[in-house]
């Protein structure tokens, strides 16, 4: 194994890299070796970690929406080639070359007995990529030059037992380096999204409002509004015909007893909004001016420059005037925007960048709740109280061909098992929406339940839905189980022998089994349980 080119060992060394210079110490850890250092001048990006390729590895992508999953080294994804002419190239990587070409994971990966990982993504884009048949760690500092002694993301060798050990020590080692505040409070709550999705009226959220107030089954806190109220994404204070104006809409939910939440997509901004024609000059910019960062909702999105100050007193006002509204808990998407490569007023890294702006949300925000989507992950550690980390859920499963194509249930639920290890370490993890109605749904009962029982068993955020009206006593009963099984500190195994059967046991020596998941179509048996296809079971008493 080579660390910046030579054999790792511990102790002081200097790097010339011609046009910077990194200083490391490397020392040893009860877990193998960490690296810390310092960076200057114009680094780039730099090899840091070089190691033969194992021939299988855990892949985790850069951001909320992609997956993590077990692949062989020699893995590649072609679909991307057409998500990044018809969608964006910016979404699953800000080095979207190096993803095109293979197996990009992002900021660690991992496989029996090794996992190398970076525990910090504050100004570099920490990633690894097979090259030739060998494992390669790089940070990417773009074109951003260092006067000063800038930290260098430190750098973990995590060496000995399965991965789902090593992750375990990665996310403590992790939530010690963020230094992240975890929430006490795990709210429960009611999202719009995966029932009405952009068609959702105000009727619809008044009917739900109604429906659950006072309804001990649907014991939300919280009621969000997600995408659907607003005219143009950037335009977010002006609803749209049919909605009161937003101190009505969080009124109305705060009157029923509930906390007014609400979805933005605070970095973005339609070619069509009020925002980009007003502030052409706040947006990340190419060549030729405005960059586009995406596509969406049949538009050109473009992103905003949050290095600059007026970009920031923007930021900082509409999430105050969202709070004086009414409202104290955000949904914030489509993150990644924010840390898009591109031309901004000062020339720093688009992970400073991101991380600016993100920080300016948490402030307005105050003691309110922020969750991260579509988010760069390491680089919202303690930025942000929730995380959702996985591809949006469906009412359906296991219909799309690849881990990068959009929408569906089980590559959801398959992420919220992988990413288990990050939960109370830098954020409370969101497995996305269950999604409980009888009617109107491509999801079996067992899939809903297997969705729900994971998602209490995992101690996860629980957000519902659904049109409430069309859960039936089953949906409520998985929902109060799902409820029941919160507040216990698990960890999932099952993660290294690809069989899409995993356990979720109690974390700690115990080890005690707690429900065993099974995703794939066929009956499989765990630690003792027959689970059937697309279903969870709770493994059997044993006899006294
Ligand atoms: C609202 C939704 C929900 C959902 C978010 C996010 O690639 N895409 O076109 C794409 C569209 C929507 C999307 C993710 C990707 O979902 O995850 O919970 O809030 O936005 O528009």
């Amino acid at each position: 194994m080579e660390l910046f080119g030579k054999a790792l060992r511990t102790g002081r060394r200097r790097i010339d890299l011609g046009r910077g210079s990194i200083e490391i110490e490397v020392e040893r850890s009860p877990f193998g070796h960490i690296v810390r250092g310092s960076v200057s001048g114009r680094p780039g990006r730099v090899e840091v970690l070089r190691l033969p390729a194992p021939p299988a590895l855990l892949m985790n992508n850069w951001q909320s929406w992609g997956p993590m999953m077990k692949l062989p080294a020699t893995a590649r994804f072609p679909e991307l080639e057409k998500i990044y002419r018809d969608y964006s190239p910016h979404v699953f990587s800000p080095v979207p070359d190096v993803l095109l070409r293979g197996l990009e994971s992002a900021y660690f990966t991992a496989w029996d007995g090794v996992l190398p990982g970076f525990l910090a993504s504050r100004i570099a884009h920490p990633f690894f990529e097979v090259e030739g048949g060998d494992l390669v760690g790089r940070l990417d500092y773009f074109d951003a030059a260092f006067d000063g002694d800038t930290p260098l993301e430190p750098l973990a060798i995590l060496r000995g037992g399965a991965v789902e050990d090593l992750l375990e020590t990665y996310g403590r080692l992790l939530r010690t380096e963020s230094g992240a505040r975890v929430p006490r409070r795990n709210p429960v709550g009611w999202c719009s999204w995966y029932q009405y999705f952009g068609r959702l009226t105000w009727d619809d959220v008044l009917a739900n409002l109604d429906f659950a107030r006072g309804d001990p089954d649907l014991p939300f806190e919280v009621f969000q509004v997600d995408d659907g109220f607003e005219t143009e994404i950037g335009d977010w204070l002006t609803p749209r015909a049919g909605y009161p104006a937003l101190d009505g809409l969080a009124g109305a939910i705060r009157q029923r007893g509930f906390l007014p939440g609400i979805w933005t997509a605070p970095f973005s901004a339609a070619e069509t909004s009020e925002l980009f024609s007003r502030h052409p000059e706040w947006m990340v910019a190419g060549p030729d001016g405005p960059a586009p960062a995406y596509r969406g909702w049949g538009r050109t999105i473009y992103a905003l420059d949050t290095t600059r100050a007026d970009v920031k007193a923007w930021l900082f006002d509409l999430f105050g005037t969202l709070k004086k509204a009414g409202f104290g808990y955000f949904k914030v998407d489509f993150l990644f925007a924010a840390a898009m490569p591109g031309r901004r007023s000062r020339p720093v890294t688009p992970v400073e960048a991101y991380r600016e702006g993100l920080a300016v949300i948490r402030r307005a925000a105050g003691r309110d709740f922020v969750l991260g989507c579509g988010a760069p992950l390491l680089p919202s550690a303690g930025l942000v109280d929730g995380m959702r980390i996985g591809e949006d859920t469906a009412p359906f499963w296991k219909k799309k061909a690849s881990p990068f194509a959009g929408p569906d249930a089980y590559y959801a639920l398959r992420n919220a098992l992988f990413r288990q290890f990050l939960h109370r370490k830098l954020w409370l993890n969101d497995p996305d929406c269950l999604i409980l109605r009888s009617r109107d749904v491509g999801l079996s009962p067992d899939e809903r339940e297997a969705y729900a029982l994971a998602a209490g068993a995992l101690d996860n955020l629980i957000l519902d839905s659904d049109d409430l009206a069309l859960i039936d006593a089953g949906g409520r009963s998985v929902l109060r189980r799902a409820l029941a099984l919160r507040g216990q500190k698990t960890a999932v195994h099952g993660l290294w022998k690809d069989e899409d059967l995993f356990e979720i046991r109690a974390a700690g020596p115990s080890g005690r089994p707690i429900l065993g998941i099974n995703l794939s179509d066929a009956k499989k048996a765990a630690a003792g349980m027959e689970v059937d296809p697309r279903s969870a079971a709770f493994p059997r008493p044993t006899p006294p």
